[in-house]
């Protein structure tokens, strides 16, 4: 519900956009992690590396048999997951690709996907050079426009493959519409959201009438860099049943330890998730404001294309920013030589700032006409905004625009 200038769960005014999910907080840190499930009452989770089980007798254990297919850390993680997603059910992966791997096997040969035209450049390369060769029909849509996306459904379109705000030009899809939209065609259709730009914190996929959330909780959820891993929830009994089965039969899980991890990280996304929100409308406005700037895509900004989409469907906006500088080439890669706090390197949603270079680096993999369609153009720079202090990050995009354009504009 948008809900405009009321005090929410954080105290703050958050105009216009949805008030927080209720007990996020609360339930990050609680949930799952009962001291209770262990005998020697641990507070917090125990890394649980035995990849095996004692059973009293065959077929017979406390509900661990082989840590592939079910880990006692794995579990808390999961369980603390479904609760941040309002899910029933989730599912922890050895990667976000992983996931999105596993989630695809939901499908068999012939049957078709529609995704989301602009997405995470390995997710491109996954669809258009994998999955394509095991049968699987793979098709584009930019579904900010809904009457593309329903052009887009075939009698084989079993999934719609949404991924919002898009990466990297940050575009924003309506779940809601979008779902009802697809769901009316047919019921047979899952609806896949990408939710790792948002993170559970600032948008719920499954509430809004997407079938699965799926994230790379490399990034926000786990939030420290030094992770990498998928994460799937949902609500459907027959997809937690079939995802089940194949997070296990495929096998592409994560470590006890990196659970450990990510668990750890859930306990303070709310707290990150400000942060990062607050510093990145400062450094948007910044940018959006000087003139050695051509255009910034934020979707905390009322410039962006869809925002009012995004007061509508979201708590806030993480730190994510594209933006065009003015130029060519050479004046992207000087901005991106000369930033001293902000470190040139792929993947985002850390606590530090990282900028890069999508063309060159990761939607490399995306074929340049499609590049180009898209705007991911030689001159666009995607930054995600740490948790540093807001004027330090200011400062550091003031003097590599500097370093980049000496003269005056
Ligand atoms: O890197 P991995 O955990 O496998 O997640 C893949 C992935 C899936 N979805 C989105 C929206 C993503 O951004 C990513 C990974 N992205 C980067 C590494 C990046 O720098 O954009």
């Amino acid at each position: 519900m948008a809900q405009t200038n009321k005090k929410d769960v954080r105290g703050d005014v958050f105009d216009g956009f949805r008030t927080a999910f209720k007990s996020f907080a609360t339930e990050a840190i609680h949930v799952g992690q009962e001291p209770e499930q262990w005998n020697s009452m641990a507070v917090v989770p125990p890394i649980s590396l035995s990849t095996t089980f004692k059973q009293d007798s065959p077929g017979k254990h406390a509900g661990f048999e082989y840590s592939r297919s079910g880990n006692p850390t794995r579990n808390c993680l999961e369980k603390a997951v479904s609760a941040l997603d309002g899910a029933k059910y989730s599912f922890a992966l050895a990667s976000g690709l992983a996931a999105t791997v596993t989630i695809t096997h939901l499908l068999k040969s012939g049957d078709g996907i529609v995704c989301m035209d602009d997405v995470y450049g390995g997710t491109n390369r996954y669809f258009q050079k994998i999955a394509c060769d095991f049968g699987l029909e793979i098709s584009f849509a930019d579904c900010t426009k809904p009457e593309l996306l329903k052009a887009a459904l075939k009698p084989n379109t079993k999934m719609v493959w949404i991924e919002t705000p898009t990466n990297p030009t940050m575009k924003v899809v309506d779940i809601k519409a979008c779902s009802e939209l697809v769901h009316l065609h047919s019921k047979d259709i899952v609806v896949v959201v990408d939710n790792t730009f948002m993170s559970a914190y600032f948008q719920r996929p499954l509430a809004l009438g997407a079938d699965i959330c799926m994230y790379s909780a490399t990034k926000y959820m786990n939030g420290h860099s030094d992770v990498v891993m998928g994460l799937v929830s949902v609500n459907r009994e027959d997809l937690n049943e079939r995802l089940k089965f194949l997070q296990n039969a495929l096998g592409g899980v994560p470590s006890p330890f990196d659970c450990y991890l990510v668990n750890r990280g859930l306990k303070t996304l709310h707290l990150r998730m400000e942060r990062h929100f607050k510093n990145a409308m400062a450094a948007a406005k910044f940018l959006e404001a000087d003139p050695r700037v051509e255009r910034v895509i934020f979707p905390g900004l009322p410039s962006h294309p869809q925002y009012e989409v995004v007061r509508k469907q979201c708590t806030g906006c993480p730190g994510m920013i594209t933006f065009y500088i003015k130029g060519k080439l050479e004046h992207a890669n000087t901005f991106l030589s000369n930033l001293k706090m902000f470190c040139v390197a792929e993947s985002l949603g850390g606590y530090e700032s990282l900028a890069e270079h999508p063309a060159i680096m990761t939607h490399a993999s995306v074929p340049e006409k499609e590049r180009t369609v898209l705007g991911i153009s030689d001159t666009l720079i995607r930054l995600s905004v740490g948790l540093e202090d807001e004027s330090d990050v200011i400062e550091d995009l003031n003097q590599a625009l500097n370093a980049a354009h000496p003269q005056k504009i």
